[in-house]
Parts: C-alpha cells; sequence; structure tokens
C-alpha cells in the first residue's frame, strides 16, 4: 500500500436528513467506507472519519410542509434515526455531525464570505417564480400545474413524476403555487454564482491527467461534464430554511444546499477538532477520499474542489472518490417516496443480531461498477450457504473439537503433510489479494478473499476429518486442529472489516484481544473521562484529543495485528480457548417471507394508487362530439322513463343484467351490458331513461325491446341517467 501520506480523511456523503437510510445508501456509500476505515486502523494508519445529517435544502422543506411542522422538526427526527441506525451497524463515524448546527452555520458563512470578499462569485440577475400570497419566491418543486406531455395535473416545476419529464416551469400549463394556490408571478431576484468554468482547465489536469486510476464511471462523468462546458453555478437559494447568506442586501437568501454540505464536512471535523481540525484539512500528508453515490459525483468532483481551489489556503483535495452505482430491491429501483426500500433501522429491528449479515450481502452484491439489485431470497441464500455453511460451519468444528479431545486448549503442532502445508500456504495469497484489493476500494473482491480463507478451512477441515483420525492418531488429529485454529484467527482479523460484530465474537471465542489501531477518536471538546476496555477491565481514563483502543488487550493474553494475519503461530500451543457459539444463525423461510409480503403490500397499494389516479386521468377524458344529425334524425328516437321492476343476470355472462321494466307503455324485457357497473339488486325499483322504439333484438336467445340510456365518462365507467324527481312511466325526453 503506498504511503505517501500520514493520515487518511474519509468523508461520506452527508445524508439528507428528510427520511431514513436504506440499503441503497449503505451500499452505496457507507458499508463500503466503513470497511475501508477498518481495514486503514488495523493496518495502524491515522484515520479521521466524518459524516453528519445534510439538513438543508428544498426536499426537507416541502415534508415540513406535508406534515405540518417546522424543517427544524423534520431534521431532528430523521438526524436521530439516521445515527442510530448507523451506530447499529457498526458504522462508528468519529463524528456524525449535522448542518443545522451553529458550528456549521459559522463555518459556511465564513467560507461564503471570503470567497465573496475576494471577488471569486459572480452575480446574476434573473426572473424566478415568486408567489404574490406567500410572499415568497418558489424553488421549481413548490409549482404544480399540468404536465405537458402526459397532461398529469401533478406535475411539478422540474419533473412529472407520472410520465418522467423533466420539466421546468414555463412549461407547466396553469402553474400554480404549492403553498398558496395563487399563479405565480415572475420576479427579479440576483444570485451569486461560482464560475466552475473558470476551473476548467486546472480540473482536466488534476483528474483527467492526474488521476486516470479513479474508477471508470467517476472518471467518466467527469470527463463528460468536462468535455460539455461547465458553467456558472448558483450558489444562493430564495429559501427560509439555510445558512443565511451573510452580506448586505440578501435577505431572505441562503447559501444554495449544494454549496453548504460539502462544507459540512469541514464543520464536523471543526466541531470535533477545534484545536487541529486544519491538520487534516489543509496539510499535504493527509489523503482525502470521499465515499459517495454516483448521483454526487459532480458536486465532489468538480463544485467542492472548485470551492476549495477558489478558497485556496491549502486545503486537500480527495486523492480517490470511489463512487457507487445503485443498488435496486427486488428488481425496482429503491425509492424513498414510494416506500420501495429497506430501512436501514427496521432492518436492525426485524433482525436482531444480523447487523453483519445485512453488511456481508450489501458488500458481495455492491453495485461498484454497475447497478445491481438486492433480494431477500439472495440475502437468506448467502447467509444460509456462505455465511453459516462454510464460515460459521468451519469455526464451530474447530472449537468443539479442540473442546473435544484437547480440553479447550490449542494443541500442538505435529510434523506437517503436503495438505496442511497447502491450506497454510493459501492464506498468506488471500491476504495480499485482500489487501490489493482494499487498497484499491474493491470491496466486492476484497470480501471474496476473505471468505476465500473460510473456504480454505472448511475444505481442510472437511478433508482431513481429525474427528475420525482421532480414532487412531491423536497426535495428527492434533496437528489438524491446531492449523484448524490458525485459520480461525485469520479469519478473525480478515472478517473485523466486512462482520466487526461476527469478528469480535469469533476473537471471543479464541480468547484474543484485537489491536485495531483505535476505535474511537475523542473529540477536542469531549472529555471522555472513563471507558471500559473489555469485560471485567478497568476503567481508563483518556483526554480529550486522544484516541480509544479498539478492544480489550489486557483481558486476553494474546493480541491478534493485521500484518500477523497469514502466519502459522497466531495461537501458540497451550492457549485456551472459550467455549464454542453460533458465529450465524440460519435464516428461515418465513422470515423472508415476511419480508417478500411487506413488499408486496407496498407494491399493491402503490398500483392500486396508480390505477386509481390513472381511472381519475381517464374520467376527465371527454370523447370528441359526433357528425351533426338533424333535427329530424332526433325527432325519429322515442325517450321514455321507466322503473325497474325485476332485474337478474344474463347466465354465462359478465356483463349482462336482464331488467323487467315499466315503460308506461308496456311492461318489456331489455338486456343491458351494465353488469360490471350495477348488481341486479341495485337497479331493483329504479326509475331509468331508455330509448324505447330500438328495434328489438335477441341477446343471448333473449329479446330485448329497447335501450337503457347510460352516461359513460372518460374510463368508460356507466352510469344510467335517472330523473331528477319520480315522474310517471313513459314520460317523454325530448
Ligand atoms: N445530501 C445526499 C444525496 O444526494 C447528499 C449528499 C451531500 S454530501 C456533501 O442523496
Ligand atoms: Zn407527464
Amino acid at each position: 500500500m503506498e504511503k505517501n501520506h500520514k493520515r487518511t480523511l474519509v468523508t461520506c456523503a452527508l445524508p439528507y436528513a428528510n427520511g431514513p437510510v436504506h440499503i441503497g445508501h449503505l451500499a452505496g456509500v457507507y458499508v463500503p467506507a466503513d470497511i475501508y476505515v477498518r481495514y486503514l486502523r488495523m493496518r495502524g494508519e491515522d484515520v479521521l472519519y466524518v459524516c453528519g445529517s445534510d439538513e438543508h435544502g428544498v426536499p426537507i422543506t416541502i415534508k415540513a410542509r406535508q406534515q405540518g411542522c417546522t424543517p427544524q422538526d423534520i431534521v431532528d427526527k430523521y438526524h436521530g434515526i439516521i445515527k442510530e441506525s448507523f451506530t447499529g451497524l457498526g458504522i462508528n463515524f468519529d463524528i456524525y455531525g449535522r448542518t443545522s448546527s451553529a458550528v456549521h452555520a459559522d463555518n459556511a458563512s465564513g467560507f461564503f464570505r471570503k470567497l465573496y470578499e475576494e471577488g471569486k462569485f459572480v452575480t446574476r440577475e434573473s426572473e424566478q417564480y415568486y408567489d404574490p400570497e406567500a410572499k415568497t419566491f418558489l424553488a421549481d418543486r413548490y409549482i404544480v400545474g399540468t404536465c405537458p406531455k402526459c397532461g398529469n395535473e401533478g406535475a411539478y416545476g422540474d419533473q412529472c413524476e407520472k410520465c418522467g419529464s423533466t420539466l421546468s416551469p414555463e412549461e407547466l400549463i396553469n402553474p400554480k403555487s404549492k403553498l398558496s394556490g395563487a399563479e405565480p408571478v415572475k420576479k427579479k431576484t440576483t444570485h451569486w454564482y461560482l464560475p466552475l468554468q473558470d476551473y476548467e482547465q486546472w480540473l482536466r489536469e488534476w483528474i483527467l491527467e492526474g488521476h486516470t486510476e479513479w474508477r471508470p464511471n467517476v472518471y467518466g462523468q467527469v470527463k463528460s461534464w468536462l468535455d460539455g462546458g461547465l458553467q456558472p453555478r448558483a450558489v444562493t437559494r430564495d429559501l427560509d430554511w439555510g445558512v443565511p447568506v451573510p452580506v448586505e442586501g440578501a435577505e431572505g437568501k441562503v447559501l444554495y444546499v449544494w454549496f453548504d454540505a460539502p462544507i459540512g464536512y469541514i464543520s464536523n471535523t471543526r466541531e470535533l477538532l477545534p484545536q487541529s481540525w486544519e491538520s487534516w484539512w489543509k496539510s499535504p500528508d493527509t489523503k482525502l477520499v470521499h465515499f459517495i453515490g454516483k448521483d454526487n459525483i459532480v458536486f465532489h468532483c468538480i463544485v467542492f474542489p472548485s470551492m476549495l481551489k477558489a478558497y485556496g489556503d491549502g486545503y486537500v483535495l480527495p486523492e480517490n472518490v470511489p463512487a457507487n452505482e445503485f443498488l435496486n430491491l427486488e428488481g425496482d429501483k429503491i425509492s424513498t417516496s414510494r416506500n420501495w426500500a429497506v430501512w436501514a433501522h427496521e432492518y436492525l429491528e426485524q433482525f436482531p443480531g444480523k447487523e453483519d449479515v445485512m453488511r456481508y450481502v450489501l458488500t458481495a452484491n455492491a453495485p461498484e461498477t454497475k447497478d445491481n439489485d438486492f433480494s431477500w431470497k439472495d440475502f437468506q441464500t448467502r447467509n444460509n450457504s456462505e455465511l453459516v455453511a462454510i464460515f460459521g460451519n468451519f469455526v464451530n468444528r474447530a472449537i468443539v473439537l479442540t473442546h473435544k479431545y484437547f480440553e479447550g486448549k490449542v494443541p500442538a503442532c505435529g510434523e506437517l503433510l503436503d495438505v496442511d502445508r497447502e491450506a497454510l500456504a493459501a492464506i498468506p495469497e488471500l491476504r495480499a489479494s485482500l489487501e490489493r484489493n482494499l487498497d484499491t476500494y474493491h470491496f466486492r473482491e476484497a470480501l471474496k478473499d476473505a471468505m476465500g480463507i473460510a473456504r480454505v478451512g472448511n475444505k481442510y477441515i472437511s478433508d482431513t476429518e481429525p474427528w475420525k483420525v482421532a480414532k487412531t492418531d491423536m497426535a495428527r488429529c492434533a496437528t489438524i486442529l491446531n492449523v484448524s485454529l490458525q485459520i480461525c484467527a485469520d479469519l478473525a482479523l480478515a472478517f473485523e472489516p466486512f462482520t466487526p460484530f461476527a469478528a469480535e465474537r469469533l476473537r471471543g471465542m479464541l480468547r484474543v484481544g484485537l489491536d485495531a489501531g483505535f476505535d474511537h477518536r475523542v473529540g477536542e471538546q469531549e472529555t471522555v473521562n472513563t471507558y471500559r476496555e473489555g469485560e471485567g477491565a478497568a476503567l481508563h481514563t483518556v483526554h480529550a484529543g486522544s484516541v480509544i483502543p479498539s478492544e480489550a488487550k489486557e483481558s486476553f493474553p494474546v493480541v491478534l495485528t493485521w500484518d500477523r494475519l497469514g502466519e502459522a503461530d497466531l495461537l501458540p500451543v497451550g492457549h485456551a480457548i472459550g467455549a464454542a457459539e453460533l458465529l450465524f444463525a440460519k435464516i428461515e423461510d418465513d422470515a423472508i417471507q415476511e419480508q417478500l409480503d411487506r413488499l408486496a403490500a407496498v407494491r399493491a397499494e402503490r398500483e392500486a394508487a396508480e390505477a386509481a389516479a390513472a381511472a381519475a386521468e381517464a374520467a376527465k377524458r371527454v370523447e370528441p362530439q359526433k357528425a351533426e344529425c338533424t333535427f329530424d334524425d332526433f325527432e325519429k328516437m322515442d325517450i321514455r322513463t321507466a322503473t325497474v321492476l325485476e332485474a337478474e343476470r344474463v347466465p354465462k355472462t359478465d356483463k349482462l343484467l336482464k331488467l323487467t321494466i315499466d315503460t308506461g307503455i308496456d311492461t318489456r324485457t331489455i338486456v343491458s351490458g351494465i353488469a360490471e357497473y350495477y348488481t341486479p339488486e341495485q337497479m331493483l325499483g329504479k326509475q331509468i331513461c331508455i330509448l324505447a322504439n330500438l328495434a328489438p333484438r335477441k341477446i343471448r336467445g333473449i329479446e330485448s325491446k329497447g335501450m337503457i340510456l347510460m352516461a359513460r365518462q372518460g374510463d368508460g365507467k356507466m352510469r344510467f341517467i335517472t330523473p331528477q324527481e319520480v315522474l310517471n312511466n313513459g314520460s317523454q325526453i325530448g
């Protein structure tokens, strides 16, 4: 691993605090970042791990309006849920801050002010839509109207969610403000812009020439943005929620969320390390890595670097931006608004103790080079046939047999045979590949390497069958179990980045500690005066700014370190191991079916809503007028009132009712195609209107004399016509 840096600063995209995080966020950003940070720390790297909630932006204000509360209420609710979700999944940032914090407001406005005072912005006057009643400018999303493409009356000023068209407010038919319903008017407003085009050449040199090693999806997207020519980018907005623009004459304006959010990385660092944050952000010895999803590439590779370049002051630029593609769910795009997601906090509630399984499956299916899919069946299969049947099964056999034959102590290793040497020799090779893949952000491949160690162990113990050998050659059995236990210790190291909970449980079974650099950097404001290192150990005092060791050292006689991964004597002979526990438990079909049923219900609800919306739309459709007719044509028709005396379904048909009606002239039968809309019971006694002198016709063998007049709306639904008051049967209609 190249070492041209002294420390690594890892940031993760700040999740919008307008909803919980779901498996798409985890797969895209947070699980890979956590694997990387844990790995670097195990290799002794000094790492700072920063994230936090992104609490500004129009979607949050829309959600607040929808829920009749304030934007602060929304972000307070979801900031907590998101933070707990990360902790629950073992994603332990050094700080998980928030952009509604005072530290960020101060930092972001100071950042803006410096650029403003140094003339790095240009201003532009433009005409924006304004709500004359609510007396506020309207973001595109706050304008609704009829989509010019599909007629959807609920289209937004930026997009029609029905036909997916990207729109501008000008295209909307009959635009209305979502706030007051008033018709929006155009009003002049001035905003500040960062002239990105001024940084185009520099970005080309820095990225297209200097970072050809970046992932193709990232490099390619940056190249197409640069080839397309960069435009000035607005850095302020007319909105009442956000960091106020700190200059005269900017009342009612805030920093654009994508200007303020990346500065949040710096603000969160300042909050944690008010004295030493610059040693991270402004030192050439810092390696900066941004973990993001593909929809954030332009902001992290073009906009934010240009902001830092404009600011100067030696800010570091990202060494890499390993952006993932998107994860789909059961073949469908994950969608917060359509509740088509597996929410992290719900997963933790519904699958207690299976935090690692989700981390494992999301890594195994990580959308690193292309969109990928999560299915509950695959989740169950990977847990049962990989984690349980290979990793867990191997560890369990090695530990159980050591207790069975050697009183739970690591037995002596006798003469090695080829089968032993092959197994032991495979581990360093897998470690080398594991490190290569982790160093280059190939986490899916890295997980295969770690799982490769488990496969080696499982095959070794299956091939050597120590439970049989024990009957005749206890020394040989000892050698086999010694080798097996060394491989178990390798797994306790190799899986720490991927499945930290299981790795820790395995180390507990092996009675070994872990020196993983450290788990948590103590904030300079934070005076953590006590922490417990492993159960039973004494309380320790740490001072602000120091770091807390990752795990018990004193309470275990053996401490594992990453650099010993693959050595043949991690566990010394005679070392007492703990009792075997199940590392992973099988996941039964019913648990999966419950999840599939939940998604099916979500899908059914959505489809019903879509069908209802489509029907409502269709109902509004009006058939064009027929060709002109003459008064004489009309005069020929004899339309009368009549009352239904009897009604029954016509056998073997879905659409026909046979009605016996009193026309005031006679009692007759009419067969009518209204069974889809009315039951016989509903028709009994109703006064209807009929075309009495329509020539009789046989329908399904029944003579039908006349036709009931029905009103048909655009969706094809039919309704019979009844006079406003009960009239005599036979009353003439004309
Ligand atoms: N809040 C996340 C998103 O676009 C966005 C990331 C900000 S990172 C500075 O989903
Ligand atoms: Zn549309």
